[in-house]
């Protein structure tokens, strides 16, 4: 295999969420030695640094939508960073910053992959379906909306962020670990026919089973992005999330979700969002982020190596 080429870019806001804290998100997973982890792997690494964005207003949601303006001015510079990337043939690592920063990524990949031929899919891990809308939502925050924006419900300024409205369509999604979703939401998720593996599932059929359905007819002409919202995890492994929601994968279900992805070799984008280190203990859930990523990357235990 080639030297695979992996750039950070860190997204240092929490405009979309309903907690603050999410913006201290990229310095964590630097101190949890993100990029150190990674190039023990044969990666080049490159650190862009931060993105500057605009400031928390911290403001009451207006027509639904908390902090629009500032959210959108985020996934613009989100979306140019990541396609430069995209360009370079490097693989972006979205360091988060709050998951509205989703609808930034997906868009960038979604143009690059127009623009080169290739089949996008998605994997949204993560114990919240983000597919509401601003007639949905009971918070007004928008990192509970980046999917429904990416398939074209929202306002302007978030769906046309790539160019193309809709970026994505529903069918290019799995969403997997779900445990958490609003009445008038579930509606909107049953309409678009979104593919979800919620927990559910994942108990009675196993974290395996689920994966294998997940990844099924990834090609090699497919570009994988995965869209970690870190509490897609149980909040007794993670606890430093804003929205933690009980009954998450254990860490060993975790990694093997992260393994069976690395195996398809197609991985070519990545988010890591939503890490809160204000509620985190000692960087804890930081480490057991970047323990995933280097398992997305191929730390593999010693029967396939
Ligand atoms: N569904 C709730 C809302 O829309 C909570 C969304 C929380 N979202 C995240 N990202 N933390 O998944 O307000
Ligand atoms: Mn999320
Ligand atoms: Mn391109
Ligand atoms: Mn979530």
């Amino acid at each position: 295999m080639s030297m695979r080429l992996v750039s950070l870019i860190g997204a240092p806001t929490d405009v979309g969420a309903g907690a603050r804290g999410s913006s201290m998100g990229p310095e964590a997973l630097r101190v949890a030695g993100i990029d150190t982890v990674l190039r023990a792997h044969d990666i080049d690494v490159i650190d862009r640094g931060n993105l500057a964005g605009p400031a928390n207003p911290w403001q009451a949601p207006v027509d639904g939508y908390r902090h629009l303006s500032e959210v959108a001015q985020w996934n613009r510079l989100v979306h140019d960073a990541v396609h430069a990337e995209l360009v370079l043939q490097r693989l972006p690592i979205l360091l988060g910053g709050d998951h509205s920063l989703g609808i930034g990524t997906i868009s960038a990949v979604a143009r690059h992959c127009r623009e080169t031929g290739r089949k996008l899919r998605v994997l949204w891990l993560d114990a919240h379906a983000d597919f509401n809308t601003n007639g949905h939502t009971p918070s007004g925050n928008l990192h509970g909306m980046p999917v429904s924006c990416l398939c074209g419900y929202g306002p302007q300024e978030l769906i046309e962020i790539g160019g193309k409205v809709p970026a994505i369509s529903p069918r290019w999604i799995r969403e997997i670990g779900i445990r958490s979703v609003d009445p008038g939401e579930k509606r909107l998720v049953q309409e678009a026919g979104l593919e979800i593996y919620d927990m559910r599932y994942i108990d009675e059929m196993g974290m395996r089973h689920a994966m294998e359905l997940a990844l099924a007819t990834i090609d090699a002409n497919t570009h994988l992005h995965v869209s970690f919202d870190v509490d897609f995890l149980d909040c007794e492994v993670a606890p430093g999330v804003g929205t933690t929601v009980r009954g998450g994968p254990t860490y060993r279900e975790a990694q093997l979700c992260m393994e069976m992805i690395a195996d398809t070799g197609a991985l070519a984008s990545l988010d890591v969002m939503e890490l809160n280190p204000a509620l985190d203990v000692r960087n804890r859930t930081a480490e057991v982020a970047v323990d995933l990523v280097e398992s997305l990357f191929g730390k593999s235990t010693l029967m396939r190596k």
